[in-house]
């Protein structure tokens, strides 16, 4: 299961966490990072120092290498992109917009700099730029979503750059990684998966609504406001999308009301355990992700099995042939 991403972060596995807000903190990323794969804390909206005791929380609980994502539209990202270069942090993934003006410090700091991009425009730049490789996001994936599927988007990016591949948005298994290891990637990035494990202190409600739901649980808002995102079908998206309606059109839409209704939702799901007036950001995978209680190695173990006894599978039963 190695591959040059694995060798570039020295990991054993080539399986990344996603960095999701409020749920991705040194309790997670610590586990996914002792199970042999990547786990990464989010910083999401939060300020410096909360995120510095994050980092050193998760440097006592693991000697294996963890990274942090940064949230380029939170107001604290020049404090946060400090951060890292101060703590010396190993990698460093990006999301909801272009890292491009900070690369420069980054890679004087010698961090390992892999963006989470949504499109093959975004890549190219991201390569040239100086990036180490690329997450490419599907809008299978929870949380903020661009426009492209998984399928669709990850072979163009493979094709458009040289630098490694990582796939995230709709894999919660061995068999969604395998699929994605056959279009050209070096690893998978989970986020819902990992959500739902023990090592998660997302609330339980939140948990249990991920666990219940079906395949077509998800929805997106924010589609007219330009900042699209997915979660689980509730109250709150229901208010959303009756506001948004009623807003776009007008000639002067009062986008300050549907940011209203959005602010703190997440913190609602994930810490409150709301699971009405909240935005329980998943991924469509959700509808599969239905193993309770499993700890990160446990899940890291189990996806690596099914990716190796899946990619054994198919000259079996393609090409009549074993192995
Ligand atoms: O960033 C994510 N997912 C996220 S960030 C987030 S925090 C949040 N909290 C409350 C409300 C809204 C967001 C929750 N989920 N994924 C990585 C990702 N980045 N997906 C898509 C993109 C992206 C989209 C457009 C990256 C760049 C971009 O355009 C930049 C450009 O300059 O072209």
């Amino acid at each position: 299961m190695q591959s040059k991403i694995c060798e570039m972060l020295g990991i054993e596995y080539p399986i990344f966490q996603g960095a999701m807000a409020w749920v991705a903190e040194a309790n997670l990323a610590s586990a996914v990072s002792n199970a042999g794969g990547l786990g990464l804390i989010a910083s999401g909206h939060a300020p410096k120092e909360v995120v510095r005791e994050q980092i050193r929380r998760a440097k006592e609980k693991t000697d294996k290498p963890f990274g942090v994502n940064i949230m380029l539209m939170s107001p604290h990202v020049e404090d946060i992109v400090d951060l890292v270069c101060e703590e010396k942090v190993k990698v460093i993934t990006t999301g909801a917009g272009s890292p491009g003006k900070y690369m420069k410090k980054f890679k004087e700091a010698g961090i390992i700099v892999i963006p989470v991009v949504a499109s093959v425009a975004l890549a190219r730049r991201m390569e040239s730029d100086g990036a180490d490789a690329v997450v490419v996001e599907g809008m299978e994936g929870g949380g903020h979503i661009g426009k492209s599927t998984t399928l669709a988007l990850v072979p163009q990016v493979v094709d458009a750059v040289s630098i490694p591949v990582i796939a995230a948005g709709g894999i919660g298994d061995g068999r969604g990684m395998a699929a994605v290891l056959m279009l050209g990637v070096e690893a998978v990035q989970l986020g819902t998966r990992f959500l739902v494990s023990s090592d998660s202190t997302a609330h339980e409600n939140f948990k249990e609504a991920v666990l219940k739901a079906k395949d077509i649980d998800t929805t997106i808002t924010g589609l007219l406001t330009g900042h699209p995102v997915r979660g689980l079908r509730n109250k709150l998206t229901r208010d959303y999308d009756k506001m948004e309606r009623e807003e776009g059109g007008k000639a002067e839409p009062n986008w300050e009301r549907l940011e209203e209704l959005g602010r703190g939702a997440l913190k609602r799901a994930v810490v409150d355990g709301d699971t009405k007036n909240s935005s329980m950001m998943s991924g469509q995978i959700a509808g599969m992700v239905n193993k309770r209680g499993q700890s990160c190695q446990e899940i890291v173990n189990e996806i690596v099995k099914e990716c190796e006894e899946t990619l054994q599978k198919v000259p079996e039963r393609f090409l009549g042939t074993k192995g």
